[in-house]
């Protein structure tokens, strides 16, 4: 089977570090793996596949230096937009895990559990886009339940752990956590968040709109219509939590079709890399403690609405930094290698 030479670009970051650590699981054909960074931390070192890997600094010519078959991009969005045309360039493909191109209409928007065809069209720029965190697990919950009652309208309301915003967001909320314990939380500093995120929890994610809806609120509204390929009303309320990794999702969804909740249960337990984690009564529901490091998105509490039968609703989880980030561009590159070869 033939090998590629892979470049992390933002591997020593929270999402980069994970993407090694699901390359190294899955096995990811990797001839030569080129971890790259900011100058700040180039000459240090990321391990994979238990060796010490020397970090690189991010420049125009590395990718061609470094013979780059497959770039992945999480260094943010102004990083993507500067570097990644000269990773194309150099001929590699760039999945990028940034927000940048997501909605450009000559780049693929993709989650390989519901969009997988859509990674042909990766030869207009070069680039593959992954969605971001939020609406990755929210259209692997709904993908079965889009297949089999059609979805008109879907109201959400998000958990979002504090690794989402990076490294040093979870290095806050341990940092304010410290200073509770001390007596001295009035003191502490808040940067990554708007207001203290300790014993909290903050309905803003980004700035605003507007339109009132937050950024990262709007990327859910339009990132589900393109990767769904459909005109689904999507209203989102996105909040930061005090917990470190697992964003939870309280889904609404309003079905063209009148829905069973059990043949629903059974549909969305059959859907890709999704389990359904549904007994309440024993206490059994998805939660973020239960998914971390996994692979899957967990879906459970649900239920039929009270009052309108085309209405379902469900509780969604799913690890941010896997499912919502370095899982989903794995498996994109697994199925680019998959699509290309044949
Ligand atoms: P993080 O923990 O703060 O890490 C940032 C990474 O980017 C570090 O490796 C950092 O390297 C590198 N970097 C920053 N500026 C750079 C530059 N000018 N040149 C080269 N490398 C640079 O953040 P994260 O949580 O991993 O997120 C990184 C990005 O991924 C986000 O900004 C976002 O665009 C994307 N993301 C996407 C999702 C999603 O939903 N799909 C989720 C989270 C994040 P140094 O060590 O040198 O600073
Ligand atoms: O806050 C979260 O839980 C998810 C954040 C994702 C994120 C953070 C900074 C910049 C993104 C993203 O993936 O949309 C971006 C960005 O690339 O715009």
């Amino acid at each position: 089977m033939r090998k590629f030479n892979v470049a992390v670009v933002g591997a020593t970051g929270a999402v980069g570090e994970e993407m090694l650590r699901v390359m190294e699981e899955v096995e990811f054909p990797v001839a030569k793996l080129v971890p790259l960074a900011s100058a700040r931390s180039a000459g240090g070192t990321v391990e994979y596949k238990d060796e010490e890997v020397k970090v690189k600094e991010l420049t125009e010519t590395i990718f061609e230096e470094e013979e780059i078959d497959i770039a992945l991009f999480s260094a943010g969005g102004s990083v993507s937009a500067k570097f990644a045309p000269f990773a194309v360039e150099a001929g590699a493909v760039v999945i990028d895990n940034t927000s940048h191109f997501r909605m450009d209409p000559d780049v693929p928007l993709v989650v390989p559990e519901v969009n997988p065809e859509d990674i042909t069209k990766w030869r207009e720029k070069g680039i593959i886009a992954n969605p971001n965190c939020s609406t990755i697990q929210m259209v692997q919950a709904l993908k079965p339940i889009q297949e089999t009652y059609g979805i008109q309208r879907i109201d959400v309301s998000t958990y979002q752990a504090t690794s989402g915003a990076g490294k040093s967001a979870m290095d806050e909320l341990v940092r304010q956590m410290q200073d509770f314990f001390a007596f001295k939380l009035d003191e502490s500093e808040h940067r990554k968040f708007p207001h203290q995120i300790a014993l909290n929890v903050i309905p803003q994610i980004d700035v605003f709109m507007e339109n009132g809806f937050t950024k990262e609120e709007m990327k859910m509204v339009n990132e589900t219509n393109k990767i769904m390929h459909d005109a689904i009303e999507v209203a989102a309320t996105c909040v930061r939590v005090p917990t470190l990794r697992g964003h939870a999702e309280s889904v609404t969804v309003t079905c063209k079709k009148d829905v069973d909740p059990e043949a629903a249960k059974k549909i969305i337990s059959e859907g890709e890399n999704v389990v359904v984690l549904d007994d309440p009564e024993n206490g059994i529901y998805p939660m973020p403690t239960l998914c971390v490091e996994k692979n899957e998105t967990f879906v459970g509490r649900i239920r039929g609405d009270i009052y309108r039968p085309n209405i379902l609703h469900m509780f969604v989880v799913a690890d941010n930094l896997r499912v919502g980030a370095a899982t989903n561009a794995v498996r994109i590159a697994q199925k680019w290698i998959e699509m290309e070869s044949i």
